[in-house]
């Protein structure tokens, strides 16, 4: 059975682009797929956080995931700091990755950008993101575009490492869906929605109530020449918006392009579309967060089949890198 693995950072409320760029397609793959989800906290503390707000976030992003409809009868979801495994591995992939290499990632020159100090983790992120996947023997990685090069310097650490010290890691892939796979900012459409950005109002939020979401997709920036046509590159923000239309109707955004002529229409088809697309999201959550108890018990359990399969392969490293077992 394929090995499918992926993460989400607990900062932030989960934003459009998370949803349809990543998690829709765990909760797709679930059914056919080992699937394995985590919440990644080591990695949001890259950034320094508010003890008691961080520990509540992390509750909150793993209710999020099993709102949006990760089910624990059918797959794994757990939290990063939960499985050790995953920091010691960091270390041994921090220690095969070339200092070049973590310089040349995008996400680490646009996060450092512009800030008078940034902690080292920011510049080792994509090592412990190798470690995550390549502990449980990952065959597919379902992420959105923006994470496409953190997945390549994880297959070439991975590769190394097997050429170094012999067969080791399963050599993960990435699988970047077509439509949506980089959600673009409503207010900046040449910049991918996201929780850092400083404009809320180029993001929804997946729990934004449905007047709110309405309201920002009536305000989204689109252009001057007033023709709906999908073309992402001319028209990036009306193709934005026929993306998020397709995504909710199951079209192609070219289909969906054909239906109008104005961009009024468009905006309100798209807005009641997307309240539509997140209604049973929005509800489940609201249901769930009346039981942290339940929540807290997934994870837990998630742990415990996480580690079992962490710890096989971190012993498997372990000993081909040459540490004497324990
Ligand atoms: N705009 C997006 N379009 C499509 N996919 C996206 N993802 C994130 N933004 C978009 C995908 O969501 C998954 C989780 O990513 P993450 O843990 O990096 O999420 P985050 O930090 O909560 O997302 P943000 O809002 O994008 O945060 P910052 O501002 O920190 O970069 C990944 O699969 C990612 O590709």
């Amino acid at each position: 059975m394929t090995r499918v693995f992926s993460g989400i950072q607990p900062t932030g409320d989960l934003q459009l682009g998370n949803y349809l760029g990543a998690v829709r397609h765990w909760v797709e793959v679930q059914e056919t797929a080992d699937a394995i989800f985590c919440v990644v906290d080591l990695h949001a503390l890259t950034f320094a956080q508010d003890p008691a707000l961080f520990r509540a976030a992390t509750i909150r992003k793993a209710t999020e995931l099993m709102a949006a409809g990760l089910d624990p009868d059918r797959c794994t979801i757990f939290v990063q700091s939960h499985v050790p495994a995953h920091a010691e591995l960091a270390w041994l992939m921090e220690c095969t990755a070339a200092f070049g290499e973590l310089r040349r990632m995008t996400q680490f020159k646009e996060k450092s950008e512009g800030q008078d100090s940034v902690s080292a983790g920011v510049f080792a992120y994509p090592c412990l993101m190798a470690a995550d996947i390549l502990l449980y023997d990952t065959d597919e990685v379902p992420v959105g575009e923006d994470q496409r090069q953190h997945l390549e310097l994880t297959r070439d650490l991975a590769l190394r490492w097997n050429s170094r010290y012999g067969d080791t890691f399963v050599i993960p892939k990435p699988v970047i869906a077509g439509v949506a796979a980089r959600v673009m900012d409503l207010q900046e459409p040449t910049a991918k929605m996201s929780k850092s950005r400083p404009n809320p109002q180029g993001r929804i939020d997946a729990l934004d109530p449905p007047a709110e979401i309405t309201r920002k997709i009536k305000r989204a920036v689109t252009d001057a020449d007033g023709e709906v046509r999908y073309d992402r590159a001319a028209k990036p923000g009306v193709s934005n918006l026929l993306e998020l239309l397709a995504v909710a109707r199951n079209v192609s955004p070219q289909s969906a392009a054909d239906h109008y002529s104005q961009y009024g229409p468009l905006k309100t088809d798209t807005a009641e579309a997307v309240v539509e697309l997140l209604r049973p999201f929005q509800e489940r959550f609201a249901a769930l967060s009346g039981d942290p108890g339940y929540v807290r018990e997934v994870l837990a359990k998630g742990a415990g089949k996480a580690t079992a399969i962490a710890e096989t392969v971190l012993r498997r490293a372990r000993e081909s890198i040459g540490l004497v077992p324990r």
